[in-house]
């Protein structure tokens, strides 16, 4: 258990940067300001000081002071923040000299904030925000943190609690005072209340969202027929070698994935096998249990055959969003169009591959026929050039932060432990 009355410090900047941040906090921080900034912090009274840092006895840089006093900081102890423009090896002798001269040892990992629960400056539930904040990986997850962080779930749980309380007082008063003609609370208005309070908190676990389904990268799925080039846009996305590629169909068996990080978002990106119009020998997929519903199972399909169709399947079904590709180089999309079809899912894009290989005049009329072909737009794109590449980057991102309808959500995201 961390000690309350030690001073602590950490570098609380991330590795590799022009400017260090070296945080402290405790007893002795004013005591350790005073002697290591220049110029004096003696009548200094919390707030910003530009000066001078002595890092050990022969060497002084600039430096920024950021003070805080208790009980209006942070931790609710007195808090030190410098800035340094110097690098990690500066910042590391600054720390070591700290640690040799003065009363100090590193703060434990969170012991920043772990403080500040335990001297009441947040909540528990604020004190994990912080956490989730820093481990948040798309905007999402941040807004979700920061609901937390602003203490929404404990401000309501405060006013719930207090509601609880008022009642139970008032019920305590009239057993009290039982002999006496008031009445402090009715049956019937106490039955009132509790059911109001109830109906809150039902309220309040229904609105809000299982951090689970937050903090979990949504599944990207990369599809369309053999061939139409899924995994060479896969590769290009990840800007890895990830899935072979070849001018074979069907050369993709498995469900390869990687992981994508886009402006806002990061997700789960995957290439699948190419699917078949006709996957013979499949077992049937019952239609209300699934977002596909496919025909003409029997046959004689070869077992990869089979098993690939079945691992495409799964990991589409599973997938927050779908993107269908369709090689606009061909000169019959019968198949895609059929292959289309067996796809249910309403978070679908569809885009045009391989447009390095037809002219602009002839891409036009053929993004207008696929246009037609389709019933819907296709972002034209190559993996090859990398044409359209950098829309569709910014539109996976902008669907899924769409498909999130967090933002509109008025609760907050729960954690196992709420
Ligand atoms: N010119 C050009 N060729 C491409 C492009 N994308 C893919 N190809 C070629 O198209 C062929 C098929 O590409 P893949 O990426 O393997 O296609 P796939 O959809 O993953 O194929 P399966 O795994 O068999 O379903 C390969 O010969 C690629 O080089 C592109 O943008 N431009
Ligand atoms: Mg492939």
């Amino acid at each position: 258990m961390y000690n309350l009355n030690d001073t602590i410090v950490a570098v609380s900047s991330p590795g590799g940067g022009a400017r260090s941040i070296i945080r402290i906090t405790g007893p002795v921080t004013v005591e350790i300001c005073e002697k290591i900034f220049r110029p004096t912090i003696a009548h200094f009274r919390a707030g910003l000081i530009n000066g001078c840092v002595a890092i050990d006895n022969e060497m002084e840089i600039d430096a920024v002071l950021y003070l805080s006093l208790t009980p209006r900081s942070y931790t609710g102890d007195d808090v030190a923040e410098i800035h340094l423009y110097a690098s990690a090896i500066v910042t590391e002798k600054l720390i070591d000299n700290l640690l040799t001269t003065y009363k100090v040892r590193i703060a434990g990992p969170g012991e920043f904030t772990a403080r500040a629960y335990l001297n009441g400056k947040i909540d528990l539930a604020q004190a994990e925000a912080v956490n989730e904040i820093i481990v948040s990986s798309n905007a999402v997850q941040l807004a979700a943190a920061q609901k937390l962080l602003e203490g929404r779930l404990g401000l309501t749980m405060e006013m719930l609690r207090s509601a609880i309380l008022d009642c139970l007082s008032l019920l305590e008063a009239g057993l009290d005072f039982s002999d006496q003609k008031n009445e402090f609370l009715s049956v019937e208005a106490a039955i009132e209340r509790l059911i109001g309070i109830k109906a809150n908190l039902s309220r309040l676990l229904h609105e809000s969202d299982r951090w689970t389904s937050v903090i979990d990268l949504p599944a990207v799925g990369i599809t369309g027929i053999p061939n139409a080039g899924k995994s060479s846009l896969l590769n290009k996305l990840l800007g890895t070698e990830r899935s072979i590629v070849s001018h074979e169909r069907k050369t993709t068996r498995d469900v390869l994935a990687g992981e994508l990080a886009l402006r806002y978002c990061r997700c789960v990106l995957f290439d699948c096998a190419g699917l078949l119009t006709q996957p013979e020998g499949l077992p049937a997929v019952p239609s209300n249990d699934s977002l596909f519903s496919i025909a003409g199972y029997s046959g004689q399909a070869g077992i990869l055959d089979r098993l690939a169709q079945q691992a495409a399947f799964e990991a589409l079904r599973n997938s927050t969003l779908v993107i269908f590709c369709v090689d606009i180089s061909k000169e019959d999309w019968t198949e895609d169009i059929t292959v289309r079809r067996l796809i249910e899912t309403k978070n679908i894009m569809l885009i045009a591959t391989k447009c390095d290989l037809v002219s602009k005049d002839n891409m036009a009329v053929r993004l207008h026929k696929l246009g037609e072909l389709f019933s819907a737009k296709l972002l034209p794109t190559s993996a090859k050039t990398g044409i359209g590449l950098e829309r569709l980057r910014d539109t996976i991102d902008k669907k899924l932060i769409e498909n999130y309808e967090f933002s509109q959500v008025s609760g907050v995201a729960l954690t196992a432990r709420h």
